[in-house]
């Protein structure tokens, strides 16, 4: 069974008004995440060790492995844009009670949780992501990842929700200014909802 590019929960103009323009969002679903689901099927096509094996599966698989990087970089990103689209809402940035409590109890405050997260976005050098994770410790945590990273495959703890701080993720809303694009992002896309939900099954 080939991969396919899952449905976005939302139209391509539904966060027009909340920072992310229609263009952004057929550009970054139709095409950005359309090729790694066309280059992960290719890699399948060609190598009977992926033959039967879920997309976590090959993220484990190829997980660390330079000569197989390619596949862990479509397989990585291929998962990391899934968990994406869901992390954002038009009726982003309300954080919901038990969230709220419990990132009052880990960062000190909402506004520290931001802080931090704005950090690790921001300090991600070139391309990446920034997660809020469940750890094993049981406290929230950001983490970031570089490239097709993710804290699935690093087993950094359990993912809540995942900000994309690759250029092509904001360059047309916010250009260069990525710091901006995470603001935005945290106060009035991010869907809080679906990362206390995650918490909540953790
Ligand atoms: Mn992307």
């Amino acid at each position: 069974m080939a991969f396919e590019l899952p449905s976005l929960p939302y139209s391509t103009s539904a966060l027009a008004d909340v920072g992310m323009c229609q263009e952004t969002l057929e550009i970054h679903h139709g095409k950005h995440h359309q090729a790694y689901v066309t280059a992960l099927n290719g890699f399948v096509e060609k190598d009977s060790n992926l033959q039967g094996k879920t997309l976590e599966e090959i993220i484990h698989y190829s997980y660390n492995k330079p000569d197989i990087a390619p596949i862990f970089n479509n397989s990585g990103q291929i998962l990391n844009h899934n968990i994406f689209w869901e992390s954002m809402s038009p009726t982003g940035g309300k954080i919901p009670t038990k969230l709220e409590a419990k990132l009052t109890e880990d960062f000190g405050g909402v506004a520290q949780f931001k802080e931090a997260f704005k950090t690790a976005a921001t300090t991600q050098f070139g391309s990446g992501w920034a997660w809020l994770v469940l750890a094993a410790d049981g406290k929230l945590k950001v983490v970031k990842t570089p490239n097709a990273g993710s804290p699935l495959a690093s087993g950094e703890g359990k993912i809540l929700f995942v900000m994309d701080v690759w250029e092509h993720a904001y360059y047309l809303d916010f250009r260069n200014r990525r710091p901006d694009f995470t603001t935005n992002w945290l106060d009035k896309i991010a869907n809080y909802e679906y990362a206390e939900a995650n918490l909540a099954t953790a």
